[in-house]
């Protein structure tokens, strides 16, 4: 039997939006399950195995005190970009334990070599396929230091979550998990999401979802979130999931309350915005970016330009579906007066909940390329305490400064997030959603706003707020005023979290004004012309083909690609223009040589198969449209670049903004 430990890091908790005044009140530690740990423990075979889950949140921060029930064979470790640094303690920890280690999740799959000097195995992408590779591999002792699964499978070969492990814990969390799809179909510059899952829309067939639902409902939560990118991307899935779901809350005594992300897109579809609200669809996550028509369209978030977007947002509000949108500042066509621009949209807009955040450029992602290659990229890695994530950004705006979108930004959120600007777009909320009855909502008799901000601790500002938003809620939609409720609950936690990331962004507004933050620029010394990628669409096949026929372990085939491409293009470098003959030809060479790697045989011994026997030897190949591959080999082609062109940070210059030389990490 192998003891297999998988672990969600520690990370403090930012996101109350969904949380009701319950969760103070119980048991809520978290608010979600961790639904990719599950799943990987649902691929692993019951049998000569035992997995255990383990939320640092829930259960425990582990250290090296921490003593388990039983000696582990293997740790798995999962997270996002912001969970890195957890993730590499945990490493250290169990390596001094001689305990093999590994890592997926969309961190891991986003910057693997970051990982691979902590992990012993790095696991990149999905790996509803390359676990069980891993665990046969494993099982021969021959595992391999990656496994980067670049095929994105039907979702129906996804095995049910397994949560026995945590069954007792489960009370902990606030919301259920369930995932129904895979894949965005759009193309937003500043979002990763399709190179980590790809544009084409996978989905889990509809039964599969309704019973985890079922499995969700029986450890007792009412509240589900599905942890979709574009829960309506395939509306007529998603059309006859929402029908399942009325009928399965039909079966229910208290039906369940749902929650997602999508598209403002759904406004433009009746039936469909019908049918979330009768399914108790009450509150979903939409991300609405920007005030700036023109920021919008320079980031290819063209789907929210169709109409016009405030009416769009008031179409789902009328439904009583909730809405939290995502905002960013900073784009290059937002200048300075982008913070008061946002500021007066968003109390148009009456959204009930708001994420604001300053545009970063993740990883690998086409705004990251494109600022990379105009050196507006800069890293923070340096500087210690940087704060939460939303007080910090890695670009270099366009039309201002960096600190002047640090200090707007901040104007911003101080100015969003003050109880009488809250009060004002709620009761707007109010007002639409009060025109249409919504199943999730029951009457309840107004609570007293004193005796609710005393028991919440608010400041004395929250008091004429709250006492506004259950007025109102009385005068105009008494059917909501649980929701209203809630919403002044939520509102007293955010605000307390806004406070800090407040003082967060204090401290580097005034390091930044100083010249003391160390911002090291990115470049890349072999610059990669953006338009290699449509090259990229046309050649890959071949390549793939080549690499399909001749090589030992086709595992290996995305990390030989990236190889190929990376060589490439550091031999052609800056002369690169367009594609031509002969870089195909250096393409077949530095295809042999790298399969003569990975076969283990020198490069000179090697003999690739003849055209015709490659073709034939290639038969079984997946079609490499369907795999939809290029973001992904594209993407750490460029990486790798931007690893080998990393100067070292002294020898670079700091922006021009930035004030005098680079002092020492701030401690
Ligand atoms: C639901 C969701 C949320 C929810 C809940 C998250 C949660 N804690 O459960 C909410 C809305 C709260 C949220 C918030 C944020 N999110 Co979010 N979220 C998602 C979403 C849509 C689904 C996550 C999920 O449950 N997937 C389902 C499971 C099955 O997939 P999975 O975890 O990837 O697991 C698979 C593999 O990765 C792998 N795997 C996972 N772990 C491990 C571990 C091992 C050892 C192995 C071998 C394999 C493995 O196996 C699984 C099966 O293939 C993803 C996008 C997506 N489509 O996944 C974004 C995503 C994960 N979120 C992202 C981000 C950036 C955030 C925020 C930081 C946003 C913000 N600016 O505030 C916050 C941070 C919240 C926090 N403090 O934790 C990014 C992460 C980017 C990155 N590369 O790190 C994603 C990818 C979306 C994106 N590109 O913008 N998020
Ligand atoms: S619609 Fe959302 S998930 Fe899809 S590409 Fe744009 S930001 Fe990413």
């Amino acid at each position: 039997m192998k003891n297999i430990l998988l672990v969600s890091p520690y990370a403090k908790n930012e996101m109350l939006w969904v949380t009701g005044e319950e969760a103070s009140l119980c048991e809520v530690l978290n608010i979600y399950p961790p639904l990719g740990l599950a799943t990987v423990a649902g691929l692993t075979p019951e049998e000569g195995y035992s997995v255990q889950l383990w939320d640092e949140v829930v259960h425990g921060i582990i250290d090296e005190k921490t003593v388990f029930d039983r000696e582990y064979h293997l740790v798995g470790v999962t997270g996002y970009g912001m969970h890195r640094p957890r993730a590499i303690e945990l490493a250290q920890i169990f390596r001094k334990r001689g305990v093999m280690t590994c890592a997926g999740g969309p961190g891991a799959s986003s910057a693997p070599k970051e990982y691979q000097a902590h992990f012993d195995v790095v696991f990149g992408g999905e790996v509803e396929v390359s676990w069980p590779q891993f665990l046969r591999d494993w099982e021969e002792g021959k595992a391999q230091a990656v496994y980067h699964q670049i095929d994105k499978p039907e979702l129906d070969i996804s095995p049910l979550p397994r949560w026995d492990s945590i069954r007792d814990t489960m009370k902990h969390y606030h919301l259920g998990a369930v995932q129904t799809t895979r894949g965005c179909p759009y193309d937003c510059e500043f979002c990763d999401v399709i190179y980590l899952f790809g544009r084409r829309q996978r989905h889990k067939p509809v039964e599969t979802v309704i019973e985890e639902v079922r499995v969700m409902a029986a450890f007792g939560y009412e509240w589900i979130f599905f942890c979709d990118d574009e829960f309506g991307g395939d509306r007529k899935y998603a059309k006859e999931l929402l029908r399942a779901l009325i009928r399965f809350n039909e079966t229910l005594d208290r039906p369940m309350y749902y929650s997602t992300q999508m598209c403002i897109t759904a406004s433009g579809d009746k039936e469909f915005c019908e049918l979330l609200a009768a399914a108790n669809f009450d509150m979903v996550f939409i991300g609405i970016e920007s005030a700036n028509p023109g920021s919008l369209k320079g980031a290819n978030k063209l789907q929210n330009l169709r109409g016009n977007l405030l009416d769009n947002i008031h179409i789902l509000l009328r439904y009583g579906i909730g809405i939290r949108s995502g905002m960013i500042v900073g784009f290059d066509e937002d200048d300075t007066s982008i913070f008061q621009t946002t500021y007066e949209f968003l109390q148009k807009a009456c959204l009930p909940s708001i994420g604001i955040y300053m545009l970063m450029a993740p990883l690998g992602t086409r705004l990251w390329m494109r600022l990379m290659h105009e050196g507006r990229v800069v890293s923070l890695a340096r500087n210690k305490n940087l704060g939460p994530a939303r007080a910090r950004t890695n670009i270099v705006p366009k039309l201002m400064t960096r600190l002047e979108l640090l200090r707007g930004y901040r104007w911003l959120l101080d100015r969003v997030y003050s109880w009488d600007a809250y009060a004002d777009r709620i009761c707007g909320f109010l007002s639409l959603a009060g025109q249409s009855p919504h199943r999730a909502d029951q009457p309840i008799p107004k609570p007293d706003a004193r005796a609710l901000v005393e028991k919440l601790g608010a400041a004395p500002e929250a008091l004429p707020a709250a006492a506004q938003i259950l007025d109102h809620a009385e005068q105009v939609a008494p059917h909501l005023m649980v929701r209203a409720k809630h919403l002044v609950v939520q509102f007293a936690r955010y605000h307390v979290t806004i406070q800090e990331t407040l003082r967060d962004l204090d401290v580097n507004i005034a390091r930044e004004a100083a010249g003391e933050m160390i911002l090291d620029r990115n470049i890349p010394i072999a610059p990669l012309p953006l338009t290699f990628k449509n090259e990229l669409n046309r050649i890959l096949p071949e390549v793939y083909r080549r690499l399909y026929a001749n090589m030992a372990d086709r595992s290996q085939i995305s990390l030989a690609l990236t190889d190929v491409f990376v060589e490439l293009m550091l031999r052609v470098g800056g002369s690169f223009q367009k594609f031509e003959q002969h870089h195909m030809t250096l393409l077949e060479e530095l295809s042999d040589r790298h399969t003569a790697k990975y076969n283990g045989v020198p490069a000179v011994d090697f003999v690739p198969l003849a055209r015709d026997a490659e073709i034939a030897a290639a038969a079984g190949m997946p079609n490499i449209k369907k795999l939809r591959v290029v973001d992904d080999i594209y993407k750490s082609v460029f990486q790798r670049i931007a690893e080998h062109g990393r100067a070292p940070a002294a020898a670079l210059a700091p922006p021009p903004q930035a004030g005098p030389a680079p002092s020492p990490a701030i401690g």
